[in-house]
């Protein structure tokens, strides 16, 4: 049906056309315009910076002209919504992803080269919002941008960090971390809303009273706070449609504390009024281990709370009965961050307004689903009993009582099983009384999502084994997506027009499955010759990108090697640095005549550790060591280059992946739930190396065995290995290249002794050791494949060719119809 579904596309954008009649003398007036009276510069001298503000706020106007009609018209028809609840959204740059979306890049470009301006390097001045740690923060950004396009009704909400994630600096090869100020220059995408506020409440205790006879609960809180709303407009591709991110951020309430103005220190009394303002002050950055940080818990529940009241303020505008309430709200849980909305809408339900118990439970089992995006059981989030009870008391009653409902019904349905019993308990028992976040959200959600194949296999028979037992229907997955609008159209537009001129038509980037088109041509001379252009166009950029960073020049013929992504041991970005010694090893000892068979390889390599994960950092010092010494060994030259590149975020990610031939996620099987960095490459027709885990299963049954290098032990396999610890055989390449570490080969041995004993010997827990072998053949089967270019121009194209799956339409369309039971709701033009 490609002709069909190619013409339904090209309808719409069809439409998109007929409405833009914007000429590039109306747009220059526009910005003309924003430079003399928004950025208060002289309209006869002003810079780059200066002129992108003033770009930003004339596509801005467009915005809110789409988004005002987006909203007015989701009022008017007053659909079902979804409310998008995440702690982390990574948007990265926001001015090319909204003026291709809007669908005017080029008449905007065009009035810019007029006024002597470059679109693209206006787009360069802007800083990055990263309001997030890694996959989780950056799916949330994706999915939102395919809610637009689709038509979706949807709202997202979030907190407005002050502080991003840290920045990555190095110094002498260790990484530094150093604030994230994104606010500094202003940010022209966001819209104040000071009229939109709500109360938050803290601390304090629970009394009971009576109301008309009835004996119900009444929280006096000790702190209030108030959420002030930040509106994101987000434009869909080929729609009018501009949906909502609200982000909250806080402010000093002024109902609290007017008593201690009147009897206190006035100035006193104004520096706390400013403590308020902490809770929204900074992104958390470690991406898996929870602490139990009282700031952490207040930041959760102020966003949650927020949101609470937004969803029922808009519902009770128009509805009066709360049994329509599950008819009009789906309230979809971005891991167990949010999850306290579930103890909040029961509290407003139950104290605010007067249901009873009965009622309000059966309305929270419709509303509520929840994605999980980890797999180990220390992933999970707890929260201490003691800490949760003095910040919200009342929550930690709902939430006991939830408990004791649930186990009173578990009781009847699996007998006085009591280790069952105990591990299903949201409130785990011991030392420290904790909350289980994960056991509340899979109990109280009619589903529970995992983000891909193996991954939810994984949650129904280990993880949440009990649960699925129980309720085999609340399980479901969705396979993760990446939007083709961010990872392709903005960030690799030579492949973008390559794409469409073979495909004859843009309408892929609506509905990607149509890139399948490209199998056609898949050993067609011409295009090959094509597709190589637009490998080497985006090789040059991000080789001038290494120049500039390091000074270290590249060889645009080697293969260009990229493993970028938050670094953890599971991801083994350990395995690749031993396999690079390794290989730098072999070469060195080899004669001229066989080094004349090297493939030259630039290998890349870039992420951010959390700041408190020791191994991480000291992958990262290694990798600085390993690079000094082979980049600075002349006999070696061309052949083998190591580059780290710093402070890897969304906007270097659009630069590094489509400049990328090969690149890696060695994952040890079962520990990645998804992996969505893969996509991206993918789309980029770059070749993976991958272990079977997570995602990169499904990408082989769409492109094939052929066009992939799989390596390493199964998911399956991994537990068997371990049992065998100390008798596991190593080979002995991998003790050389350990030994040579230990041996101070590269220098700092003590400093990385701790490092070569995790991986050696029964501590190898990620079993690097066990999987090196099989990855160095992989490692070889890329090279070969490399210099039959014929070959891997080919395995490109059919890679970029069978990532359709891995977009996240699919992925939202999929929620949509399984999961949240909504419907596309189309502004008209
Ligand atoms: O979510 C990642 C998974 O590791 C990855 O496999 C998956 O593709 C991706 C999207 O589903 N998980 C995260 O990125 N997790 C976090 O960033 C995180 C952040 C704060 C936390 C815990 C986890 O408190």
């Amino acid at each position: 049906d490609f002709g069909e579904r190619k013409g339904q596309a090209e309808r719409m954008l069809g439409l998109m056309d007929v409405f833009l009649k914007n000429d590039p003398i109306s747009l220059q007036k526009d910005i003309l315009h924003h430079v003399e009276y928004t950025v208060a510069r002289s309209r006869f001298s002003f810079d780059d910076f200066e002129a992108y503000q003033a770009l930003a706020h004339s596509v801005r106007d467009l915005l809110i002209e789409r988004w005002h009609d987006t909203l007015i018209h989701f009022k008017k028809e007053d659909p079902k919504r979804v409310y998008f609840l995440s702690l982390e959204f990574l948007m990265g740059r926001s001015l090319s992803n909204i003026v291709i979306n809007l669908g005017i890049r080029d008449q905007f470009a065009d009035a810019l080269s007029q006024l002597g301006f470059d679109f693209e390097v206006l787009a360069e001045q802007e800083g990055d919002a990263c309001l997030g740690n890694g996959g989780l923060a950056r799916l949330s950004a994706c999915q939102m941008d395919s809610l637009a396009t689709l038509d979706y009704p949807a709202v997202g909400y979030g907190l407005r960090y002050q502080y991003g994630l840290f920045r990555q600096v190095i110094v002498d090869g260790f990484q530094h971390e150093q604030p994230d100020y994104w606010l500094n220059f202003g940010n022209p995408w966001e819209i104040e809303r000071v009229h939109i506020t709500y109360p938050v409440k803290f601390y304090g205790t629970v009394t009971d009273e009576f109301l008309n006879g009835e004996k119900c609960k009444v929280w006096v809180p000790g702190e209030m706070v108030e959420a002030v709303a930040y509106d994101n407009p987000i434009p869909g591709y080929g729609t009018r449609n501009t949906i909502n991110l609200r982000l909250w951020a806080a402010k000093p309430s002024d109902q609290h504390d007017m008593e201690s103005f009147n009897t206190g220190d006035y100035v006193d009394a104004v520096v706390n009024r400013q403590r308020a303002e902490s809770i929204s002050s900074i992104l958390y950055p470690d991406d898996r281990s929870y602490q139990g940080k009282e700031l952490r818990l207040k930041q959760q529940y102020f966003f949650v709370s927020a949101s609470v009241q937004d969803i029922f303020r808009r519902f009770k505008d128009t509805h009066k009965k709360f049994d329509e309430f599950p008819e009009k709200v789906a309230l979809q849980l971005n891991d167990t961050h949010p999850s306290l909305a579930i103890a909040e809408v029961m509290r407003v339900l139950l104290d605010e307004e007067h249901l009873s118990w009965h009622r309000a439970w059966d309305i929270i089992c419709k509303i509520f689903s929840f994605t999980t995006h980890t797999v180990s059981p220390e992933g999970l989030e707890k929260i201490p009993v003691d800490l949760l009870g003095n910040l919200l008391p009342r929550h930690l009653q709902i939430i006991y009582d939830i408990n004791f409902n649930f186990v009173e019904e578990l009781k009847k349905m699996i007998g006085l099983d009591y280790d069952r019993l105990t591990r299903m308990s949201i409130v785990e028992e011991g030392a420290v009384k904790n909350i289980r976040m994960a056991n509340l959200s899979v109990i109280c959600s009619h589903t529970v999502n995992g983000v891909s194949r193996l991954h939810s296999e994984l949650l129904r028979t280990k993880l949440f084994k009990d649960f699925y037992d129980l309720w085999p229907h609340k399980f479901q997955y969705k396979t993760n997506g990446v939007t083709q609008r961010r990872w392709i159209v903005v960030s690799n537009p030579s492949l973008c027009a390559l794409i469409s001129k073979w495909l004859g038509t843009e309408a892929w980037i609506r509905d990607i499955d149509l890139l399948i088109g490209l199998r056609d041509y898949a050993t067609n001379a011409e295009l090959h010759q094509e597709w190589k252009m637009v490998k080497k166009v985006n090789k040059i950029r991000l080789a001038e990108y290494i120049e500039a960073m390091s000074g270290l020049k590249v060889s645009l013929d080697a293969m260009f090697d990229v493993q970028t992504k938050r670094i953890h041991e599971y991801k083994r970005q350990l395995l690749n640095i031993l396999g690079i010694i390794h290989r730098y090893d072999c070469i060195k000892n080899m004669d001229k005549n066989d080094r004349k068979k090297v493939v030259p390889r630039v290998c890349i390599i870039g992420g951010k550790a959390a700041p408190g994960y020791e191994i991480a950092k000291k992958i990262i010092k290694l990798c600085h060591v390993v690079a000094e010494r082979i980049n600075n060994d002349n006999d070696i030259g061309d052949l083998l280059k190591l580059v780290f590149i710093p402070d890897y975020n969304v906007s270097v990610a659009e630069m590094v992946i489509p400049g990328a031939d090969l690149s890696q996620h060695l994952s040890t099987a079962g520990h990645e739930a998804s992996g969505t960095g893969s996509m991206k490459f993918l789309m980029n027709g770059c070749l993976l190396l991958a272990t079977a885990d997570g995602s990169t299963i499904e990408m082989v049954e769409e492109i094939g065995q052929d066009n992939m290098f799989l390596f390493g032990a199964k998911a399956h396999e991994v537990v068997a290995l371990r049992k065998k610890g100390p008798t596991l055989k190593v080979p002995l390449q991998f003790s050389r290249v350990v030994r040579m570490i230990r041996d101070g080969h590269f220098g700092f041995e003590d400093y990385f002794k701790s490092l070569c004993d995790k991986i050696e010997g029964t501590s190898d827990y990620f079993l690097l050791g066990a999987d090196f072998m099989s990855y160095l053949e992989a490692q070889a089967a890329a090279d070969k494949a490399f210099v039959d270019e014929e070959r891997w121009t080919k395995m490109s194209i059919l890679s970029a060719a069978g990532s359709g799956r891995f977009s996240s339409d699919r992925t939202i369309q999929e929620y949509a119809e399984n999961t949240w039971d909504i419907q596309p709701c189309r502004c008209p033009f």
